[in-house]
């Protein structure tokens, strides 16, 4: 009888060990053929070269699995574990998550500041999430247009926004129309919108550079992507799985140095396309992102009375 129990919990070991691999189900909020999802792809296949045994991601899918201003929703309610998103996309869980693109200390020196900790402390008391890491940053928003301005008025004009640019395009007159990444191209090529907001990079592989005829510089605020999860299978995981978690996702915000260099070739690549820059004087250039920034603080403080301020204190220099 004894002997019997000891071989059947020796057959059933290795089933054990196998079931305790945890399995991550990640979702993005960007288009799948974007070059964000591409580069995350990468660190996720390494990831589960590393976490065999351990735990592994298993990427669901972009928007056409949750549509983009849903995913946070998504994580929150744990209907997946893992998303792949700025935070403009789910202010409908919390406004807060749309003040990390006022950051100008970066993630790294948010880990030594108290901002990683407060950044937590937030998502896991309004979104129930974990912040696992910022990947996009060093990163301006620019202005994109298709009819020419010669100063910061966008009377007239349609734009096509996400909150980051809100408050911003609004103070210069601007028509402002909410759209997910995916419908921007079809918006572009009908003439929808007479221009959109997006960072300095990462519009190629959208191909918006076939339907986009100006940017303007200078850029403003500093675009933030993270992975987030939910909290409460974050808290749940197995010693190991969070280990590996933390340490791969800490690996992948070290990278975000790449940026730096890859931003200045995407404005040559910008250019070598025929996508014209727009300047004003410098004057003008210096109230345009004095103006980005007072704005988009006065509507942080405004949208979160209870951390409005305190976010700003990590994330303001
Ligand atoms: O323009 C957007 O879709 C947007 O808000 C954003 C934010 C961070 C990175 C890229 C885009």
């Amino acid at each position: 009888m004894k002997k019997t129990v000891i071989l059947a919990a020796l057959a059933l070991a290795p089933l054990a060990a196998q079931a305790q691999e945890v399995t991550l189900r990640m979702v993005s909020a960007f288009p799948e053929n974007q070059f964000y999802v591409k580069r995350t792809l990468e660190w996720v296949e390494k990831f589960n070269r590393e976490g065999k045994g351990v735990a592994q991601i298993n990427f669901i899918g972009g928007p056409k699995a949750i549509p983009t201003f849903e995913v946070g929703k998504a994580v929150q309610s744990g209907v997946v574990d893992v998303g792949f998103s700025t935070g403009a996309f789910y202010t409908n869980v919390m406004p807060e998550a749309d003040i990390l693109k006022l950051a100008e200390t970066s993630a790294a020196e948010q880990r030594k500041n108290g901002g990683y900790e407060l950044i937590n402390r937030i998502w896991a008391e309004k979104a129930n999430m974990r912040y696992l890491a910022k990947v996009v940053e060093f990163t301006p928003f620019h202005l994109y247009l298709n009819k020419k301005i010669d100063k910061p008025d966008l009377t007239g004009l349609k734009i096509r926004i996400t909150p980051v640019y809100r408050e911003f395009f609004q103070a210069m007159n601007a028509q402002v129309m909410t759209m997910p990444p995916g419908e921007v191209y079809t918006a572009l090529e009908r003439g929808v919108v007479d221009g959109y907001g997006w960072p300095i990079h990462a519009l190629f592989d959208l191909n918006w550079q076939e339907k986009t005829k100006y940017r303007v510089d200078p850029g403003f605020y500093n675009a933030e992507v993270g992975l987030v999860m939910n909290l409460d299978k974050y808290k749940g995981l197995p010693a190991n799985a969070r280990a590996l978690l933390e340490r791969e996702t800490l690996a992948y915000e070290r990278q975000n140095d790449f940026w730096k260099g890859y931003n200045q070739n995407e404005a040559k690549r910008q250019a070598d396309a025929g996508i014209q820059v727009i300047t004003f004087d410098a004057a003008t250039s210096k109230a345009y992102v004095a103006k980005a920034n007072e704005v988009g603080w006065a509507n942080a403080i405004k949208a979160s009375p209870q951390y409005g301020e305190a976010l700003q204190k990590v994330l303001a220099k």
